[in-house]
């Protein structure tokens, strides 16, 4: 079979074959074995193998809809040229961080990426207790150098407006505008929770205070061009092993506020937490050394560029990083809110298999969100962070406390 390059169509098995074939990533005659693998929310994945030989490749093709809701929400094809572009621009500064990008083409909305099955999506290697030494300071390092080198900070006012405008993603933004800013707060049908939930639930639609924090939160999201951030950065954006991190899937990236992705991969690591009490050192551990080389390689940098005479007013550094925390914590706070009671889920709330355990877990989360976005201002340390978990952490805080 011949394959044709001119038109979108979502691949089969079989075209995949076809494809790479074609593209000279397998002999003709080669058997090769391919697998549909994707379990995220939107796009299609296969990885492809050839029993004779090491070569692997996994491509990564859109579908012209949220494959999690189905044809009903269309989605711009846009998205894949977004995700490789944004993995070569951070493949700049980070290779070791993300997989290699080795062939992409706009028309039929795919990638065709580096294997990395090696490692385990971090989400579920975490919740079955699997250890990741590096996984906060890989973090840290990735978010300090894509932050500081593609804002303002790096790069010349005009070069970071052109790279706003290549990395404008308002289809995608809509989605987290929507999904994680607006219809959790709100009783809207995309949002999905357990009727045990619903007296909690609605008491949060009242809160006023809360939603005047979101608004500002959204507003936030929605107007702080100051970086090129991931824009999705969960642990299931995370392949991880003890000694490997990379970082996948940024069809969500644009032009973003510093402090989004932190709050995003926080909040991720707070449902591990809450998951697994026993692993809530470890855990606040990953926070530790993410913000800890963070901050260290963010100052480094900045101590770095002398052009700037602004980088060496006093107290600017501080602020900057302090504001960076604290709209973090407010973006985890959101995070925490969305997949508790919104349309996207986390598996280390869902699959909790005794009920009461899991809704009791879960109003947790609702409640350690909403603290998060109120007293974001206060929590000033990882320290902090961790006292804070723990006081607001009434039904497993006992638990938490002997850790
Ligand atoms: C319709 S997409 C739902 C969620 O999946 C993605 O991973 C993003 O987190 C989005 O909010
Ligand atoms: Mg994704």
């Amino acid at each position: 079979m011949t394959f044709q390059f001119d038109v979108y169509k979502p691949l089969t098995e079989e075209s995949a074959i076809s494809l790479l074939k074609e593209l000279h990533f397998f002999a003709k005659n080669e058997h090769v074995t391919c697998r549909e693998i994707g379990d995220g929310n939107l796009n299609l994945v296969f990885q492809m193998s050839t029993h004779t030989s090491t070569k692997k490749w996994i491509v990564k093709q859109a579908l012209p809809y949220a494959k999690v809701v189905g044809e009903s929400w269309p989605l711009t094809l846009k998205r894949a040229k977004i995700e490789s572009d944004a993995l070569l621009q951070f493949a700049k500064f980070t290779p070791h961080l993300v997989p290699e990008v080795l062939y992409r083409n706009e028309t039929l909305a795919l990638t065709i990426m580096e294997d990395l099955s090696h490692l385990s999506i971090a989400r579920t290697g975490l919740i079955k207790g699997e250890s990741y030494p590096n996984l906060g300071k890989d973090i840290g390092t990735f978010l300090a150098h894509i932050l500081f080198k593609t804002s303002d900070l790096g790069l010349s006012p005009t070069e970071k407006k052109e790279k706003a405008q290549q990395f404008s993603n308002p289809e995608l933004c809509k989605i987290t505008e929507d999904l994680v800013f607006t219809d959790p707060f709100f009783d809207h049908d995309t949002n999905d929770f357990e009727p045990e939930l619903s007296e909690k639930v609605e008491q949060l639609w009242k809160e006023d205070e809360l939603k005047l924090e979101v608004a500002k939160l959204k507003r936030l999201f929605l107007t702080n061009g100051d970086a090129l951030i991931h824009g999705d950065l969960h642990t299931g954006s995370i392949f991880a092993s003890e000694h490997e991190t990379k970082i996948i899937d940024p069809e969500f990236a644009f032009y973003g506020p510093f402090g989004f992705d932190l709050g995003h991969f926080i909040a991720n690591l707070l449902f591990n937490a809450l998951r697994r009490p026993q692993a809530q050192t470890e855990l606040f551990g990953f926070i530790h050394d993410t913000w800890e080389t963070f901050s260290s390689v963010f100052t480094s940098l900045w101590k770095e560029d002398k052009n700037n005479p602004f980088l060496q007013v006093n107290g600017y550094l501080d602020y900057t990083l302090q504001t960076i925390w604290q709209d973090a914590l407010g973006f985890a706070g959101c995070e925490m809110i969305r997949r508790t009671i919104g349309l996207a889920h986390v598996a280390d709330l869902d699959t909790i298999e005794e009920s009461e355990l899991r809704i009791r877990t879960k109003e947790t989360a609702l409640d350690i969100g909403k603290s998060l976005v109120l007293n974001r201002v206060e929590i000033k340390t990882v320290q902090d962070l961790h006292d804070f978990y723990i006081e607001n952490n009434e039904f497993l805080g006992n638990n938490a406390r002997t850790v």
